[in-house]
């Protein structure tokens, strides 16, 4: 019996992408003028909160369960790689061993940043944050975009998915090396180091950062990139990159503007702040504060009008698992560490302060509640960092996202708005 081809991802999603427009066009044409949603004033004050209006295939976010990847909760998929999870977020299956092999030599061939990148990073001002500077450095590879050229010369729109892959494979074959040449920079770490070819995408981040060259690190690190790679379609930054792409914008601009998202503080930003709170309780008590410290910590900062970074949000209403993740590997790995003490500490006070407070709607830790405490026990300890991090691994859920909506013709994104007056005439 002949052997089975070994597929790269283009030929992969070229099988797949007939049967997908088959079942879009199959919807629409039966089931077109069903309703899915209901908006109220509220909602439409409220940033939209729960409104059915958009499609994304990539994951999902159950309040219940969090989140979900192609059918798989995502505690199933904490010892994949992060090159599988973009296949798997493509594609909607797992490699097997040989496309994920044949997979990661070809990111790997796509691993050249352009001399100008660094010259742009160096011509920045010292005090520039991590993230204007990432964002910054994918903004100017836009110069690369193969889409755009393409675009240019003039392409039927249902051959836009091949040069978005193409761009999306160079993004995510330089994202790493980027980042980690910004902290390197940033951090007066010593000089840019180029990824090495028997490292995996995971491994080669942590390596170019300069992190312990040991197996355990690597593993902290694949893990952070699998867990915040994709959170459905709906979060600011997922939601910023889908309506530029919906522009035709190339994934260069789309990705640099859904990251622009993720660096606010409510957003992905709170990894940044998360930190800062658990080092602040610390520094005020003097080292692991008891939970009771804690309790009068989390009062104090709710009665300033802060929230607590970390706690509450927007979809789920459970312990989300990647806290959940983080947690594990923390209490295997660094168990005595105090700052991760505290983290664990920290989760047994604040729900049940936020709670008795009554305005989150989850009381409960998200992703970025975590994460932190592992990087500051690696040495990753300039926290304004952390968001760096949480892109380098977004970029593959928003560029998965962006290739599908290429490839199925997804409308430009149009909602309409209405003006307070146009309400007052409806309450009427
Ligand atoms: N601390 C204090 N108050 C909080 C809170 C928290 N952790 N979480 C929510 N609240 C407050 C809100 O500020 C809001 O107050 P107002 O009514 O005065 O505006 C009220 O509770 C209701 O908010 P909600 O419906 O529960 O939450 P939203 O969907 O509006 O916002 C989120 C969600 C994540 C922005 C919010 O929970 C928050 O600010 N958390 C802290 C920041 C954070 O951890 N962000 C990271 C989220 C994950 C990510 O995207 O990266």
């Amino acid at each position: 019996m002949a052997a089975a081809k070994v597929k790269t991802l283009h030929d992969k999603l070229e099988a797949i992408i007939p049967k997908l427009r088959e079942e879009k066009k199959a919807i629409l044409s039966s089931d077109g003028d069903k309703k899915i949603s209901d908006v109220t004033i509220a909602q439409a004050f409220g940033g939209m909160r729960g409104v059915k209006g958009m499609i994304c295939d990539t994951s999902v976010v159950e309040p219940d369960h969090g989140l979900i990847i192609r059918g798989y909760p995502l505690l199933k998929l904490k010892k994949r790689l992060p090159e599988e999870i973009f296949w798997l977020l493509i594609t909607g299956t797992l490699p097997n061993k040989n496309e994920l092999k044949l997979f990661q030599k070809q990111l790997s061939e796509y691993n050249k940043v352009p001399a100008y990148v660094w010259k742009v990073l160096k011509a920045m001002p010292k005090s520039s944050h991590p993230m204007a500077m990432l964002n910054t450095a994918i903004l100017v590879m836009q110069n690369e975009s193969v889409f755009s050229k393409k675009y240019k010369e003039g392409m039927p729109k249902t051959d836009y998915w091949h040069p978005a892959l193409e761009d999306s494979m160079q993004i995510l074959g330089t994202i790493h090396t980027v980042a980690a040449g910004i902290y390197r920079m940033k951090y007066k770490k010593g000089p840019i180091l180029e990824p090495k070819k028997s490292l995996d995408w995971g491994a080669n981040y942590a390596y170019m950062l300069g992190m312990k060259n040991k197996e355990e690190v690597y593993e902290m690190m694949r893990l952070y990139l699998v867990f915040h790679s994709d959170h459905e379609g709906g979060n600011v930054s997922a939601n910023t990159c889908h309506t530029v792409g919906s522009a035709l914008s190339d994934p260069y601009y789309s990705v640099s503007a859904g990251l622009n998202g993720l660096a606010g503080p409510l957003h992905g930003l709170a990894n940044q702040e998360c930190l800062g709170w658990i080092l602040q309780t610390m520094e005020k008590f003097g080292g692991a504060p008891t939970e009771k410290q804690i309790e009068d910590y989390a009062w104090e900062t709710l009665n300033a009008g802060k929230v607590i970074p970390g706690y509450g949000h927007a979809v789920l209403r459970v312990t989300d698992p990647r806290f959940v993740g983080f947690n594990q590997f923390g209490r295997k790995y660094l168990k005595d560490d105090p700052v991760f003490k505290t983290v664990d500490r920290v989760f047994k006070v604040v729900p049940k302060v936020l709670v008795k407070h009554g305005k989150a709607k989850s009381p409960w830790p998200n992703v970025d509640a975590g994460s932190g405490s592992l990087l500051y026990h690696y040495g990753i300890k300039e926290f304004e960092y952390y968001t760096v991090l949480f892109s380098v691994s977004r970029a593959m859920g928003m560029l998965a996202q962006l290739v599908l909506n290429r490839a199925l013709g997804t409308a430009l994104t149009r909602p309409k708005s209405v003006s307070t007056e146009w309400i007052k005439k409806q309450i009427k």
